[in-house]
């Protein structure tokens, strides 16, 4: 029976006799023996000396099962340990012109995406994202959400027409999903607090370091919840996510990069809350320039939308996440629930990642009152009968309630400090990338 790498690990093998099965990561051939790196079906390596003999036709990315005693060697890669392989089962002679080598170009490696998952950087980002989808999970389990999984291809817009898909629908159109959040709100009238994590779609035309045309979405959604509630369950949630990393993935992390550890644990609780007006007072203080539609420079203004420069100015110098809360109302999307207080701005709340990385994710309190939410969909040019059924929530039986999208791969790219989106993402979509 053959073994993970990661289980001779665990149990103290050394003088036994094993076999691993897995691919050839390097080979080093010289005329006696040859030196293998093995790798695993989960990315562990481990290193393997043969007698050449038994080498002669591998080559680079040969699937193999190896078997042989375990040896302990203190100048072994990875966990110490060498095998002393005395035969090596075929599974497949690879092709010796395989294209992912020591140095590449970033467009090969995503030409290659299907192949460079192999490569160490990769391995370690598919872990961590592994386990930051496991630990949002892990924490909405405990707390009593409920999963729930909601409709892809859907009639209307929620995040505006500009970035929408539209696709052939039998003898019809339809869109894929920009968001979830409309079916979440649905859904909390019998099945209480939900959230998902689904694909959701833009058809991003700017080609950007932060936006995909697919991306992964955790959004959530509750009724009967105030903004101050709202902003302390993202808080809660992604400070739980980000200790777990700390505690469980402090490998991957390092290994990605070195300065990420010392940033996340430079993160505290309670993250700071800004309200818009201030903080567009900061950036008028800061003399924080704009420029407005007709390419004119001008000094940022109430009214004017949080762009990536202005929340990178915000966030340039902070070690922690910020809420910024309280938009005006009519920058925010329909749905946003129009504040009590003060009519010009809306219950919205957006959570910028320090270091200057902007935007992880928007949320904040619906529009409950029927004629008010009519009105604004009136106002943001929505053909009402695709909502006809996303209004009958209001009439029977509405209620106050509020909810949050966060994007994984910004999540992600913010605690791995990665310039580039599509470092973080197995499959990058973008304007210009559709394969592999
Ligand atoms: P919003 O459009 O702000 O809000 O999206 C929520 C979060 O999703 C992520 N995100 C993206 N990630 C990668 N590429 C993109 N093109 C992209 N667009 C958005 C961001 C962003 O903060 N329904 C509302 C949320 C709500 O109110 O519940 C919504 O979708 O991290």
């Amino acid at each position: 029976m053959f073994k993970r790498i990661s289980d001779v690990r665990k149990e103290n093998e050394v003088g036994a006799t094993i076999s691993l099965r897995g691919w050839i990561h390097r080979l080093r051939k010289q005329k006696e023996k040859t030196f293998i790196i093995l790798r695993d079906d989960r990315g562990d390596i481990i290193q393997a000396v043969c007698p050449s003999s038994l080498c002669e036709e591998l080559t680079i990315e040969s699937s193999v099962e190896i078997t042989g005693r375990l040896k302990k060697d203190s100048r072994a890669l990875e966990g110490g340990y060498e095998l002393k392989v005395d035969e090596i089962l075929v599974f497949n002679i690879a092709a010796t012109d395989y294209p992912i080598g020591e140095y590449q170009s970033d467009e090969t490696l995503l030409d290659y995406r299907h192949l460079s998952l192999r490569t160490r950087k990769m391995i370690n980002v598919g872990k961590l994202r592994g386990a930051l989808l496991k630990y949002s999970r892990d924490w909405f389990g405990i707390e009593g959400w409920m999963e729930i999984t909601p409709p892809l291809i859907v009639k209307g817009a929620v995040e505006g027409g500009a970035t929408l898909f539209e696709v052939k629908y039998f003898d019809n159109t339809a869109y894929l999903s920009q968001s979830s959040q409309l079916y979440l709100e649905s859904m909390i009238y019998s099945l209480g607090p939900v959230w998902t994590i689904s694909p959701s779609f833009r058809a991003e035309r700017s080609r950007t370091i932060r936006h995909l045309a697919e991306f992964s979405h955790l959004e959530a959604e509750i009724p009967w919840i105030g903004l101050s509630d709202l902003i302390l369950i993202q808080e809660n949630l992604i400070y739980n996510i980000i200790s777990k990393i700390k505690l469980y993935n402090k490998k991957e992390v390092e290994f990605l990069n070195k300065d990420s550890l010392t940033k996340l644990e430079a993160i505290s609780t309670p993250f700071e809350r800004i309200s818009y007006e201030n903080a567009i007072d900061k950036l008028r203080s800061q003399e924080f320039i704009i420029k407005d539609e007709e390419d004119k420079k001008r000094f940022i203004e109430w009214g004017d939308d949080l762009n990536i420069e202005s929340e990178r100015e915000l966030t340039k110098d902070m070690t922690s996440p910020i809420f910024v809360t309280d938009y005006p109302l009519e920058i925010k999307p329909f749905y946003v629930k129009q504040n009590p207080e003060d009519e010009s701005t809306g219950l919205a709340v957006d959570l910028l990642a320090p270091y200057g990385f902007g935007e992880i994710s928007g949320g904040g309190i619906r529009e409950d009152d029927l004629s008010k939410l009519k009105k604004r969909m009136h106002q943001s040019k929505l053909n009402i009968e695709d909502y006809t059924w996303y209004l009958d929530l209001r009439k029977y039986g509405s209620v106050p309630h509020g909810g949050f999208g966060l994007g994984i791969e910004r999540f992600l790219r913010w605690i791995l400090n990665f310039d580039d989106i599509k470092d973080v993402t197995l499959f990058p979509r973008t304007m210009s990338r559709i394969l592999p």
